[in-house]
């Protein structure tokens, strides 16, 4: 089964990347910042070239994701942000709102950005997908040199 993600043959070496993440669940949050920077430097990224933006929560995510497109020079920007649902409403409208408003920074603006939010319903589904063997954040690095890489041709 593919997952769509093109993982050999990317040159990252001339992107800056923005990667806004969230601290909110941050053992989960770290782990997948890690291993999408892992991603990112097997693609020729340079570590100067990559700038990281915490915020609190997932909800903070798209206000930094547009003040980057508008102050500064980066080629793709990833968001990694961790929501799992808890005893009340607060997960469904945080989890739709930044979905639609990330899907909306992206269409709007000529710069790809990676969603790289897990919408868990527990935290081991969280943790399943940010540990040492499986990690989303790996493909969400590989997606975005792919993407940058499209914005220039
Ligand atoms: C408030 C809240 C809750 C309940 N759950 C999460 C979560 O699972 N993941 C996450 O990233 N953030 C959560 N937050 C915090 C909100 O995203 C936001 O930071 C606060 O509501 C302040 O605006």
């Amino acid at each position: 089964m593919s997952k769509g993600i093109v993982f050999d043959k990317l040159d990252g070496s001339s992107f800056r990347i923005g990667i806004v993440v969230s601290r909110w669940n941050n053992h989960i949050t770290d782990a997948l910042l890690g291993r999408c920077k892992e991603a990112l430097f097997e693609t020729g990224v340079e570590e100067k070239n990559i700038s990281v933006y915490q915020v609190p929560g997932a909800f903070e995510i798209p206000f930094v994701v547009s003040k980057l497109i508008r102050e500064k020079n980066i080629d793709v920007i990833i968001c990694l942000g961790s929501l799992i649902k808890g005893e009340t409403m607060h997960f469904e409208y945080i989890a739709d709102s930044v979905t639609k408003a990330i899907m909306r920074l992206n269409i709007d603006n000529d710069i790809p950005i990676i969603y790289g939010v897990l919408t868990c319903l527990t935290e081991q589904q969280a943790i399943d997908r940010s540990s040492e063997s499986k990690n989303s954040g790996y493909e969400w690095g590989k997606a975005a040199i792919e993407m940058a890489k499209m914005l220039k041709h």
